[in-house]
């Protein structure tokens, strides 16, 4: 989608540190990382928001959370546990209107989720 950050990310034209590709997804690191790990996923095609998922196709809702696994068990932090956070919206702070998931972990994280 045009004046996508993240669609201008995944086709390359905004330089990313990416983590993986696949056919459906891309993964890449949080410019501003929040954890020791912080990856960001998204679905190749764009989708705005969590709010849309009626809209996205299974095996591409399924692939997102596949490559935040695999995101996980490359980054060393699957066994030692991770987190993965979708905002969707001004009251969850998000700030791009691409669906993404963040994988958050390397370090011990707070039990506060609000
Ligand atoms: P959210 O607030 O949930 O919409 O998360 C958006 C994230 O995107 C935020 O943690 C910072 C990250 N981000 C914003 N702009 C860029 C960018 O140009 N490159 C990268 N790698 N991450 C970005």
């Amino acid at each position: 989608m045009e004046n996508c950050l993240f669609c201008s990310i995944i086709n390359g034209s905004i330089p990313s540190a990416k983590v993986y590709e696949d056919e459906k997804t891309f993964a890449f690191r949080d410019i501003h990382p929040m954890a020791k790990t912080h990856v960001l996923v998204v679905p190749k095609t764009h989708v705005s928001s969590a709010a849309d998922a009626a809209d996205v196709p299974d095996d591409v809702l399924a692939a997102c959370l596949r490559t935040c696994a695999k995101v996980a068990e490359t980054e060393g932090i699957s066994s030692s546990g991770f987190r993965i956070v979708s905002n969707s919206g001004p009251d969850a702070c998000q700030s791009v209107p691409h669906l993404h998931f963040h994988v958050l972990g390397g370090q011990k994280l707070t039990e506060s989720m609000a």
